[in-house]
């Protein structure tokens, strides 16, 4: 019979829950992948994420040209980011309860911080957090950020659940994308000059991860106002 902690010490090196060294890639000027940054972290996210979702549910926003997102969208923090018939915008009330966003839990608001300082960005204080849920197919077409007043703040992004290939353009919407797989707990940190660079997300792939089941989940922080 093998014993708890008697496992030897080898793991799957293709599995998705195989131990992950945090490490950081460079994808542009101003702009980082810092893996497995979120992991030691994941303990007290899902917490802090069901509790901004038991007040603001995920919902599908429609664009204003008539689409309807499918990503599911949230927010948390004074601002949330919200689009609608009329156009995109930030509001300090969440359109589908009448009330205000709910606060940013420490533990994100944390989480943000810390990885802004990883990525040379120290002081970046987010108020508004942005909640994407994609199940397998969702996608999010290509786009630039540009609904927040200055553009001296990065954007941090954490992504968990199912993996995603994010693509990273330049930015004219035709110039040629790099495609960077984005897997639970990795952070990516946008900044400088990479600030408003088109980018998207490929429609997701059927998966399911041990945690969150067939979906996965993205925080973006933003300094907005
Ligand atoms: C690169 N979300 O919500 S993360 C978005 O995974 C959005 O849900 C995607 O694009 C997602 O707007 C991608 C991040 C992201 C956000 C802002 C950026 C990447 C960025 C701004 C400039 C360059
Ligand atoms: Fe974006």
């Amino acid at each position: 019979m093998r014993c708890k902690g008697s496992e030897p010490a080898t793991f799957d090196l293709f599995a998705d829950d195989a131990p992950q060294a945090p490490r950081t890639e460079q994808i542009g000027p101003r702009s980082f992948v810092l893996r497995s940054f979120a992991l030691p972290r994941v303990e007290q996210l899902l917490p802090a994420l069901q509790q901004v979702l038991n007040q603001s549910p995920f919902r599908h926003m429609i664009t204003p040209g008539g689409f309807t997102m499918s990503a599911a969208l949230s927010s948390c923090g004074r601002l949330g980011w919200v689009t609608d018939r009329s156009g995109y915008r930030y509001t300090d009330t969440d359109p589908q309860t009448g009330q205000p966003w709910p606060a940013m839990p420490d533990a994100l608001m944390q989480l943000a911080q810390a990885a802004a300082i990883e990525a040379g960005f120290p002081g970046f204080i987010p108020d508004a957090c942005l909640i994407n849920r994609y199940v397998p197919g969702a996608k999010m077409s290509l786009h630039q950020d540009k609904n927040e007043q200055r553009y001296e703040w990065p954007v941090v992004s954490v992504s968990l659940g199912i993996p995603a290939m994010f693509l990273f353009g330049g930015d004219q919407r035709t110039d040629p994308c790099q495609r960077v797989p984005l897997f639970h707990g990795d952070v990516v940190v946008w900044g400088g000059e990479d600030r408003l660079r088109y980018h998207g997300i490929v429609a997701l792939k059927q998966a399911e991860h041990p945690l969150l089941g067939e979906q996965r989940i993205n925080f973006t922080f933003r300094r907005a106002e």
